[in-house]
């Protein structure tokens, strides 16, 4: 008798497949954007789960970068070579248009942030990576855009073209030693010299696809008060235009968990020359940067997202070949039910996925109202936390149900429960962006409106014959939500709330997505999502944190044995 091989998963079309990004996409264009939509995605779903690029994403994996820092003959180069795999996705991205669709003068309008969401996450979710260097590079433009100067506009186009042979890669050096949270404790000084350029001197710690051309970075001149308020912004370039390279040294290349084949290093700026990214002396350069962080903390929440959709597509692929006790493992209820839960946690991410770029597309269009633009303030750091927390165990779950194979590298899964764990890091780890919204909730009306925002979509469906339990349960959820914002007066009190809420906030305001998506789409014939919107209901939208855990929690004399 021959041995019994199991026949292998095999991962569908990327988008001809996937349901939930599809809908997510029609639901939000008219149907004259959806036909010019499908066809630019078409190409790009295709290409994700192609078992040639699938091989050469595993490949750049397997080929960690190199630090070089010397040339043939003894010169100092520091120089980082990376795999020609990793590369070779990196073009293939900016030939897709990831970093320039949101630039271009396309039909999309307002809407281009939609359809670039889901080019990005079918392209991200095969390119080991290369969809880092791609968000800093947008944030960067779009930075660039609104702040620089007059003579960046040059440096734009290379951040945002289509092709790879002129196309410049950004990166986004603010982690210094002293933190990569508390940003305002920057070390880096700058000094303009007699000749009128600045020169930058310090340690940046953690810096992220050190292969760019260029970066933005954080730097206080000289003179400027401690904190965050003294700190400039500047873009600085590796290399000179007279060809030299640029007083950076790089110091090691971090061995990481994950993102392996991304190169991440600690650089030494020695006098490095920058430009200014609006006037470094005026105390805005965090606010400025704020505008990187924005697009960059998107792009890390399209990341999860589609992380979860890849997990759940390797799981449903799995259980339509494996047979398991008699029966098929897609059959096995069990089974169903945990992929039910993947399916959940995907469509949640990816609706508050849709909502952000959804604003963020108006926004940058111009025709963001004053009320979109704080619904988006608060939204953009709720969905980027939620979202890489759901993205973690939504990977590791996604490995579990492959059994040992999905623990073995050449499964692919590994690649991606690693690659996920640094989302809920970098951009803001979950608390720092959870206190980031409690500061928003007092100091604006962002969560009043997000919440506000949240209740009228599901207003309309309070007799909707599928859906008017789950918008009940939303307007329940929304209650308790504002009476704890409400709540705790203590501040100690309230910074330690403030991960369960922010965490209720996401699953509550994805939910009423959901149902608006819900109702829509039953509308066509089709309750999928209708379904999904109830069971992330029925799990229960607010995060459990009774006031007196906490304030047992935050009681000095059992702080001691409880931490
Ligand atoms: C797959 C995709 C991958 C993506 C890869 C990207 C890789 C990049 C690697 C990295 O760079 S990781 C390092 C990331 N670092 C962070 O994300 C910093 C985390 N820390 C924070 O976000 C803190 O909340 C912050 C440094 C902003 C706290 O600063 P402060 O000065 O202590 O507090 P404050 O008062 O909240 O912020 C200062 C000003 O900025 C305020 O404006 P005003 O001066 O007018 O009052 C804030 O309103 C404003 N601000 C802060 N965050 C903002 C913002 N404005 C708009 N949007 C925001 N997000």
């Amino acid at each position: 008798m021959s041995p019994f091989i199991q026949e292998g998963p095999v991962l569908p079309d990327a988008w001809e497949s996937d349901r939930t990004l599809r809908e997510s996409v029609r639901f939000h264009l008219d149907a004259e954007l959806w036909g010019q939509a499908a066809v630019e995605l078409a190409p790009v779903g295709a290409w994700a789960t192609n078992p040639g690029v699938l091989a050469l994403a595993l490949k750049a994996e397997n080929e960690p970068p190199r630090l070089v820092p010397y040339g043939p003959w003894g010169e100092r180069i520091d120089s980082i070579a990376v795999s020609s795999a990793y590369e070779a996705l990196g073009a293939q991205g900016v030939r897709f248009g990831v970093a320039a669709l949101p630039y271009e003068d396309s039909p999309y309008g307002p809407c281009a942030r939609i359809v670039w969401a889901a080019l990005l996450s079918m392209w991200g979710a095969s390119s080991a990576l290369a969809s880092c260097p791609i968000a800093m590079t947008d944030a960067a433009a779009r930075t660039l855009l609104l702040h620089g100067a007059p003579e960046d506009l040059a440096v734009v186009e290379r951040l945002t073209t289509r092709d790879p042979e002129r196309s410049w890669t950004s990166g986004q050096w603010m982690t210094e030693t002293t933190g990569g949270s508390d940003v305002g404790r920057t070390e880096t000084t700058a000094r303009l010299g007699d000749d009128g350029k600045w020169r930058l001197f310090g340690t940046k710690w953690f810096t992220s696809a050190t292969t760019s051309e260029m970066a933005l970075t954080l730097a206080r001149p000289n003179g400027a008060p401690e904190g965050s308020k003294g700190l400039g912004l500047f873009r600085i370039e590796r290399v000179l235009a007279n060809g030299e390279r640029n007083a950076i040294r790089v110091r090691r290349l971090k061995d990481k968990l994950g993102t392996r084949a991304l190169p991440t290093a600690e650089l030494e700026l020695e006098g490095a020359i920058a430009f200014p990214v609006g006037d470094p002396r005026d105390g805005g350069g965090l606010r400025r940067m704020a505008t990187m962080l924005n697009i960059t903390r998107l792009h890390n929440s399209i990341g999860a997202a589609s992380a979860l959709g890849r997990g759940l597509a390797y799981a449903r692929a799995f259980a339509l070949v494996r047979e398991v006790f008699g029966r098929p493992l897609h059959e096995q209820p069990l089974h169903r039910a945990t992929l039910v839960d993947l399916a959940v946690d995907y469509a949640a991410a990816l609706a508050l996925v849709m909502r952000v770029a959804e604003l963020t597309g108006r926004m940058e269009a111009g025709v963001a109202n004053e009320r979109e633009v704080s619904i988006l303030r608060g939204l953009t750091p709720v969905t980027k936390l939620a979202s890489a927390r759901w993205a973690v165990a939504g990977a590791a779950e996604a490995m579990e149900s492959l059994g040992g194979v999905g623990y073995c590298e050449d499964s692919g899964l590994p690649a991606l429960v690693r690659n996920t764990h640094v989302l809920p890091i970098w951009e803001g780890t979950t608390n720092v962006l959870s206190l980031d919204l409690l500061r928003s909730a007092e100091r604006s009306d962002s969560v009043a409106l997000l919440l506000e925002d949240a209740r009228s979509t599901v207003a309309p469906l309070a007799a909707h014959p599928v859906l008017a339990d789950t918008a009940a349960t939303v307007t329940r959820a929304l209650d308790e939500i504002e009476q704890r914002f409400g709540g705790a007066t203590d501040r100690s009190h309230r910074e330690a709330g403030a991960r369960s809420l922010a965490l209720s906030v996401a699953s509550t305001y994805a939910c009423a997505r959901l149902c608006a998506q819900g109702a829509w789409a039953a509308a066509n014939g089709d309750g999928r999502t209708a379904g999904i919107a109830a069971r992330l209901a029925q799990r229960g939208l607010v995060a459990s944190k009774p006031p007196e855990a906490l304030e047992l929690a935050m009681d000095e004399e059992r702080q001691g044995w409880m931490v």
